[in-house]
């Protein structure tokens, strides 16, 4: 007998301005339970108000949702690609029939500002349309075999169960780039949501259900980072795709290595580097949204800016008037520029991170606000200049709306310090210089370089990753590529001995 009440009916959803917490439960084999809510999610801009009531689930319940999706899966497999791609297809035209009640949710539970969450659900949905055109793409190569009666044929199928475990700061985004590619090959997944962001976890889980994926094909288990862990233990998983700290990606590294397939992206230190012919605006313009959209919640948020020496004034004098005049405030109100960070823990972190740097003899370019609303879990974006080249600031990922500025005289000079960090996710480069893109394209250990733009930013239909510290071991996310991670690759060679007679 299950120790847990268990429904079919699905739980309340969150909606983006019910005063009422939501209550929200697992989804297993197709079944909504909701076993006692012990946990909870808060509003970042006002921490008083709960947005949902959720369980936490432990080694039993990821368990039975490994041995529900165990089972589901061949029949998902056996579906066909077209089936699959229909889902998928029609998860996509949910999102985007919610898509305002689905960015209200995310401010509410995560706290970007709307347009940010707006722009975050419609790639969600680029996402299931991308993943789900890719089922209707060849999925193996024919080559030409040793004599003429032989064809050497490569064929793809499912890893299996995946284990999905997504972070906070792309609530949808993040699991909809690696749920969508799951299923579009065949896999049937078990995801372990932050604890930080249930609600919008529940309500993508909906529209899955909703767009007719078959019981078992998602389970979703609520609760706190041991479920995770559980999961990465669990008998039956095949393979983990994991997006959050360098930390927990290093533990499921060293607890998954040689038993299951893993697929991480962790931290980022990005740079920017704004050499002296660069359109000193775009680059100030891009500085500021790489480094303070999403309060700088992003891995791939700018951390560094390199500038070169000649328009280290006009940058700086431009950067710092931009950043004085974000409005920091409750995403969901109009206007807002800069929401809060997504819990005290964390703005905690980013305060002792700031002071670490001051202690360093970093000099803060912009003030303290007095404006800051009292409550929420609000920080006021911070340049700091004049930190020591050696010191620990700048290897230190502060996951908040803070940059650090780093003037640079040679080319060389910009290569080194830009590559000095064990990270190597994204960076950002801005020049005229042609042959200065194509230097930094090669040279820059980053997997993502953006020229003239943001180091922030991700589309669906290309590969997503990083180098070193950042990414790894595992093939890359997103675009043609996900498919590495989702499949296994067998090689036939096959024989037709009378096709000469
Ligand atoms: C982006 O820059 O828009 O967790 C995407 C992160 C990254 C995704 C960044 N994996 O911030």
């Amino acid at each position: 007998m299950r120790a847990q009440a268990v429904t079919s009916r699905p739980p309340a959803e969150a909606t983006a301005n019910s005063a009422r917490p939501a209550r929200l439960g697992h989804l297993i084999d197709g079944e909504w339970e909701q076993p006692d809510a012990t946990l909870e999610s808060t509003n970042p801009a006002r921490r008083e108000e709960v947005v949902a009531l959720f369980p936490a689930g432990d080694d039993a319940v990821v368990e039975r949702a490994v041995a529900a999706a165990s089972r589901a899966q061949p029949a998902w497999a056996r579906a066909g690609a077209a089936e699959r791609g229909r889902v998928l297809y029609a998860a996509a035209a949910e999102v985007q029939r919610d898509r305002r009640a689905l960015a209200l949710l995310i401010t509410r539970e995560e706290g970007k500002p709307l347009p940010e969450a707006e722009g975050e659900v419609a790639r969600a949905e680029d996402i299931l349309r991308f993943h789900a055109a890719q089922t209707a793409a060849a999925t193996g190569e024919t080559f030409e075999g040793s004599s003429s009666e032989q064809q050497i044929r490569t064929i793809r199928l499912p890893l299996g169960v995946v284990g999905v475990i997504s972070p906070w700061n792309f609530p949808i985004a993040i699991p909809a780039w690696k749920i969508a590619p799951a299923l579009a090959h065949g896999n049937a997944v078990v995801w372990k949501p932050s604890s930080q962001t249930p609600a919008v976890a529940v309500a993508l889980a909906r529209i899955l259900e909703r767009a007719g994926l078959p019981g078992g094909a998602l389970n979703l288990v609520l609760g706190p980072g041991a479920v995770g862990q559980a999961l990465v233990e669990a008998e039956g998983v095949d393979g983990i795709s994991f997006t959050g700290s360098e930390e927990v990606g290093r533990a499921i590294a060293s607890s998954g290595a040689g038993r299951i397939k893993v697929q991480l992206e962790l931290g980022g230190n990005s740079p920017a580097i704004a050499f002296d012919d660069c359109d000193v605006e775009l680059a100030v313009a891009g500085v500021a949204e790489g480094a303070m959209g999403s309060s700088g919640q992003k891995c791939t948020a700018t951390r560094r800016a390199l500038i070169a020496r000649p328009i280290l004034d006009e940058f700086l004098e431009r950067l710092t008037a931009r950043v004085r005049e974000l409005r920091l405030g409750d995403g969901s109100e109009a206007g807002t520029d800069l929401g809060p960070l997504v819990s005290a823990d964390a703005r905690e972190g980013v305060e002792r991170d700031v002071e670490a740097a001051i202690g360093e003899g970093g000099r803060l370019l912009t003030e303290a606000r007095g404006d800051l609303p009292e409550v929420g879990h609000f920080f006021a974006p911070a340049v700091i200049a004049e930190l020591p080249l050696d010191g620990a600031t700048l290897q230190r990922e502060i996951f908040g709306p803070v940059v650090s500025v780093i003037p640079f005289d040679e080319f060389d000079e910009a290569l080194q310090v830009a590559n000095d960090t064990r990270y190597g996710l994204s960076a950002a480069v801005f020049t005229r210089d042609l042959r200065v893109v194509e230097r930094t394209l090669r040279e820059l250990e980053a997997g993502l370089i953006h020229v003239n733009g943001p180091s922030t930013g991700a589309e669906a239909h290309v590969p997503f990753g990083g180098l070193k510290a950042s990414s790894g071991p595992g093939p890359k996310e997103q675009g043609t590529q996900a498919r590495e991670f989702f499949t296994e690759l067998k090689t036939a060679y096959i024989d037709y001995p009378a096709a000469t007679t």
